[in-house]
């Protein structure tokens, strides 16, 4: 209804989005294809069909898949400008991209290529639709501490192209301490952090984001919740959340919509921010998440303000050009 036309009007950020989680199917079958590579679906629709996931693992495994049609510059640059196209469409004005080199390394894709294909669109992408943005690099944590140094090693050339770093993939097991000796490098080295905690893994894991690693974002969070004193740190430090609604649906870290805790994260004075993590997986981009939340929340126009205000309040966007905004 009217909710949903302000939504789909207003200008929005997307603060968490994994670039190789917006690999459609489509594009997909077509760089698989241009690569000569075998994918295990027999057609798009079979690739869709497969897309019910029983956890976060369940997903990761055909997302590591998926990118496997993901070889030159070019396709990295066709990945994200069918992206950007598509959130253009959304109004979303500012998006800060993740990537994981070494899903694509270990591949023996180069890092330059990655960089420059994805970097390039998004310079397209700022000249012809005034989408600005920043780029994320994201360690592997159910890789080793090592593997995340050698990491950070490749990236050194390009530092001052990457505004931050990240963690993602699997959860439970792989704490944020275990990364802690390589994120304080990254703030040495004059990057910003954040962490995905508390998708799947305990409240301890927010925490640890937190107070050993000092993030400057959570992605996230919502396992949160379950502690008071974690939920008072993050109020306290006024910690932005980037919360994925479709995501933590399809991931089953909740049971259906109507038990989103979004609305109990702004009740408890959290920043939560809306955004899609994973789109071509998950069913849907920015816009597709506030409508899931307005269809089965009972969320009031005030709110929906405060998530898009948050948006911009926790974009890493400078205050100029935040305040065209706000
Ligand atoms: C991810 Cl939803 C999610 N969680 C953790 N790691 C990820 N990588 C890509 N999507
Ligand atoms: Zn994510």
């Amino acid at each position: 209804e009217s909710l949903k036309r302000l939504i789909e009007q207003a200008p929005k950020t997307e603060l968490h989005l994994h670039i190789e989680g917006s690999l459609e199917p489509e594009l997909m079958f077509a760089l698989a294809r241009r690569n000569d590579i075998d994918l295990p679906y027999d057609s798009e629709e079979d690739a869709r069909a497969a897309y019910q996931f029983d956890d976060l693992q369940g997903f990761l495994d055909l997302y590591y898949q998926g990118m496997s049609v993901l070889q030159t510059e070019q396709d990295f640059y066709d990945l994200t400008l069918a992206y950007l196209e598509r959130i253009h469409a959304d109004n979303v004005v500012h998006t800060e991209v993740m990537f994981d080199p070494q899903a694509h390394l270990e591949r023996g894709v180069p890092f330059e290529a990655v960089l420059n294909g994805i970097e390039r669109a998004l310079e397209d992408g700022q000249r012809d639709w005034g989408i600005s943005y920043k780029l994320i690099m994201s360690f592997l944590r159910h890789l080793s501490e090592e593997s995340a140094f050698e990491t950070l090693t490749a990236a050194e050339p390009y530092l001052e192209r990457i505004y931050a770093v990240g963690l993602d993939s699997g959860e439970q097991g792989h704490p944020p301490e275990k990364f802690a000796r390589v994120f304080e490098r990254c703030r040495e080295l004059g990057l910003k952090l954040t962490a995905h905690a508390g998708e799947e893994g305990p409240p301890d894991y927010v925490r640890q984001a937190l107070e050993v690693i000092g993030v400057d974002r959570i992605d996230h969070g919502n396992r949160a919740l379950e502690d008071e004193d974690v939920v008072r740190m993050l109020a306290q430090r006024n910690m932005t959340l980037t919360v994925c609604p479709l995501s933590n649906l399809k991931l089953n870290v909740i049971p259906e919509m109507s038990q989103h805790p979004m609305l109990a994260m702004l009740n408890a004075g959290l920043k939560a921010t809306v955004n899609s993590d994973d789109p071509a997986y998950f069913g849907g981009y920015v816009n597709d998440n506030y409508r899931a939340l307005i269809d089965h929340l009972p969320v009031s126009s005030e709110q929906l303000h405060r998530l898009l205000v948050n948006g911009f309040e926790g974009a890493w966007m400078d205050d100029a050009e935040r305040k065209k905004h706000l």
